[in-house]
């Protein structure tokens, strides 16, 4: 009996240095030379106006974690689609996404305030609202799911395209096959507008335009530039109807799992690197009409307030599905 027990005290100690050792060893690949990579993933082309931002985190995360951690960029959907990216970033298959919030209305009903048409109409009250309480709580509905949402980017403010002619009111979309993104929302706006909603991945869009199963789609014009666009559709109108933040996004696991110091390092490179890109994204809205005018497309402006009033019943239908907290902020006064 005496040996048995001195035996398995024996066994007990050798598994207990073992376990020390390996997490000494964790601990020392954490601090060892080697930077632990961020990889982030993201839909939209090499120069996009989320990769030039993510190109300044990029660049912050390595000053202010002194290079200990280092951020690769995966731009063209290289990861995977929008939906697929948020799966990853829940489940920690990749450690980070900058993702367009349509798609999260299937992670998070309440990122759907931001899909009610021309809820936001001013870029610097929605950077309040999303930088605030509100917005911060909404992007706190996705940590259940693993994920932690670090802040709102920019996407932008969504035009309509088509290769038929100009769309100036809203009865010019009646009948035609619109591509749109895999959120109820944005779906129901187009069938009320007597189109014919095609939701799909970002990555299958060209190719559709291209072979005409679509007619048109809808996008901010720096997606519109930077993912040429324009070499598959003539006409660009100014609708502005919905208005498109980007989640920056990581896992929350493997973001606890890193340093205090390096945490804060990454926190402090996100909110730089967000209102670099939101200003580099508010220029491009302002000068790309001018750049896509001289690539050939014919860019219309509309009465936003015609359309809205052809859109009205979406609120209706969905605003039940909101904390109405989120509406009145982003609508209110
Ligand atoms: O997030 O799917 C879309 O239309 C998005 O705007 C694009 O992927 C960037």
């Amino acid at each position: 009996m005496k040996k048995l027990f001195i035996l398995s005290l024996i066994v007990a100690m050798i598994f207990a240095v073992a376990a020390c050792g390996s997490k000494e060893s964790t601990q020392n690949s954490a601090d060892s030379n080697k930077p632990v990579v961020l990889r982030v993933g993201n839909t939209t082309a090499p120069d996009s106006h989320y990769n030039k931002g993510l190109e300044e985190f990029k660049k912050k995360v390595k000053e202010y974690t002194n290079g200990s951690v280092e951020v690769k960029i995966y731009p063209s959907s290289e990861l995977g689609d929008e939906r697929d990216l948020v799966e990853g970033v829940a489940m920690g298959t990749v450690e980070m996404a900058l993702v367009s919030t349509g798609p999260l209305a299937n992670y998070s009903p309440d990122f759907m305030v931001f899909d009610l048409p021309f809820i936001v109409t001013d870029r610097d009250k929605a950077y309040k609202v999303m930088d605030g309480e509100v917005g911060q709580e909404i992007l706190g509905t996705l940590k259940p799911k693993g994920i932690k949402a670090m802040g709102f980017w920019e996407n932008g403010f969504r035009n309509i395209t088509n290769n038929e002619k100009p769309i100036v009111h809203p009865e010019d979309v009646k009948g035609m096959k619109i591509r749109t993104m895999e959120n109820p929302i944005h779906i129901e706006t187009f069938k009320t507008l007597g189109a014919t909603p095609t939701p799909m991945a970002w990555s299958e869009v060209f190719t559709a335009l291209q072979q005409g199963t679509i007619d048109g789609q809808e996008n901010p014009l720096a997606i519109i530039d930077t993912a040429k666009v324009y070499e598959v559709q003539k006409y660009v109108s100014l609708t502005g109807h919905f208005y498109s933040p980007a989640v920056l996004m990581i896992n929350d696991k493997f973001f606890e799992g890193l340093s205090k110091s390096q945490q804060d390092a990454i926190l402090k490179a996100e909110k730089e690197a967000r209102d670099w890109e939101r200003n580099y994204s508010e220029e491009l809205d302002n000068n790309l009409v001018k750049t896509l005018e001289e690539k050939g497309v014919t860019v219309t402006p509309v009465d936003k307030n015609e359309w809205q009033e052809v859109v009205k019943p979406v609120y209706d239908k969905f605003k039940d599905q909101i904390n109405s907290k989120y509406i009145e902020a982003l609508a209110g006064n």
